[in-house]
């Protein structure tokens, strides 16, 4: 059962036992010391405990008998005290150690940094990437450059973290330990990888009904994929190429949907809900709940509270002809 539990998070994305970025394999060493310890102590107290047990059990041989009593002893009562006590002090030492090892994040000469805000709003992730020609605005899956190929720049991720209504908490166990989204204050996170992949990620504070379903994605590729990826975000959304697509596009625009979310390039300009503008650059809707392709985006459409209840998204009640002419507008955005 532990071990199918590991194995799951594992291949799942999620393992703090397989790290590739150096905050993350910080603290599986500081989780390893602090377990290797604790049982350690559990060996000691477990011996001790049965050896006294067979030491010194009633004999039938003498029934009154007792073994000699330590109550009120001092060298025992300052041993079991100061034991302890050295104990916790060596965990904060090392934690204290791991904490100044991964807080700054390290620039080297040369490096590009890659900045992103993150912002946790009620239950997904909106990301800013701040480029030179601008900015880009994403949600629900991170896409950031690999660091270092083959000795090459050092791309260091530093994080902006901030919260749009309560307090979120942004954790890629792969990558880095958790960091905190409060309201009212900024929090910073920083990590890198060599190593590409789809990294999954969870929020890890409790923040209202679907706080378990408000999942992130990192997908870490190398420079030209990020590059190519990046720059088509740069873009405003694609024009209908016909004439359903125009439909589609005017039934969005003429829907509350616009008071909610934006489509760059068009009058769609809401803030509320996440960046639609290239929506099919995603994998995921709901952030990261369901696969996106047609069936589960036309239901989202149609009634986003059957596939994620209590998500701040109302069911728009269109008809069904047009839920069919804005779901083919948006599978356009590519
Ligand atoms: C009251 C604001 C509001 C309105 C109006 C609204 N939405 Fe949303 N929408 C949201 C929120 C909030 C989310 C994020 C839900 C979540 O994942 O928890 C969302 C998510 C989505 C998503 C999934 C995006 C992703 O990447 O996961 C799509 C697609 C979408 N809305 C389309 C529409 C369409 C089409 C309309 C109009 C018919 C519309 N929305 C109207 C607030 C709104
Ligand atoms: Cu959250």
């Amino acid at each position: 059962m532990g071990c199918s539990l590991v194995h799951f998070a594992v291949q799942n994305g999620t393992s703090i036992f397989a790290p590739v970025s150096p905050p993350a394999d910080q603290i599986r060493q500081l989780f390893f010391l602090v377990v290797a310890v604790c049982a350690g102590i559990l060996f000691i107290v477990e011996a001790v405990l049965i050896y006294s047990l067979l030491r010194f059990r009633r004999k039938p041989s003498d029934p009154t008998s007792e073994p000699p009593q330590v109550y009120g002893s001092m060298p025992i009562e300052i041993a079991w005290t100061t034991a302890p006590a050295l104990i916790v002090f060596l965990f904060v030492l090392a934690l204290f150690r791991t904490e100044s090892n991964i807080r700054v994040p390290p620039i080297p000469e040369g490096s590009e940094p890659v900045h992103v805000t993150v912002i946790g709003h009620q239950w997904w992730w909106e990301f800013h990437y701040e480029t030179e020609d601008g900015k880009v605005i994403t949600a629900n899956e991170l896409h950031l450059p690999i660091s270092d190929p083959d000795g090459g720049t050092q791309r260091p991720v530093i994080l902006t973290l901030q919260s749009a209504d309560v307090c979120h908490s942004f954790w890629v166990p792969r990558l880095a330990g958790k960091i905190d989204l409060i309201p009212g204050r900024t929090n910073t996170l920083w990590f890198q990888t060599q190593q590409p992949g789809t990294y999954l990620g969870q929020c890890a504070e409790f923040c209202g009904v679907q706080h378990a379903n408000m999942l992130l994605r990192v997908v870490v590729e190398s420079p030209e994929e990020f590059r190519r990826w990046l720059d088509n975000e740069r873009k405003p959304a694609r024009e209908p190429s016909n004439d359903t697509l125009r439909k589609g596009r005017t039934t969005f625009l003429n829907t509350s949907c616009v008071n909610c979310h934006r489509i760059r390039g068009t009058t769609a300009d809401g803030a509320f809900g996440p960046d639609l503008t290239h929506l099919m650059a995603r994998k995921t809707l709901a952030s990261g709940m369901v696969e996106n392709d047609r069936a589960q985006l036309r239901q989202w459409v149609d009634d986003p509270q059957v596939t994620k209840p209590g998500c701040l998204m109302p069911a728009m009640k269109l008809s069904p002809t047009e839920i069919d002419l804005v779901v083919e507008y948006l599978r356009s955005l590519e």
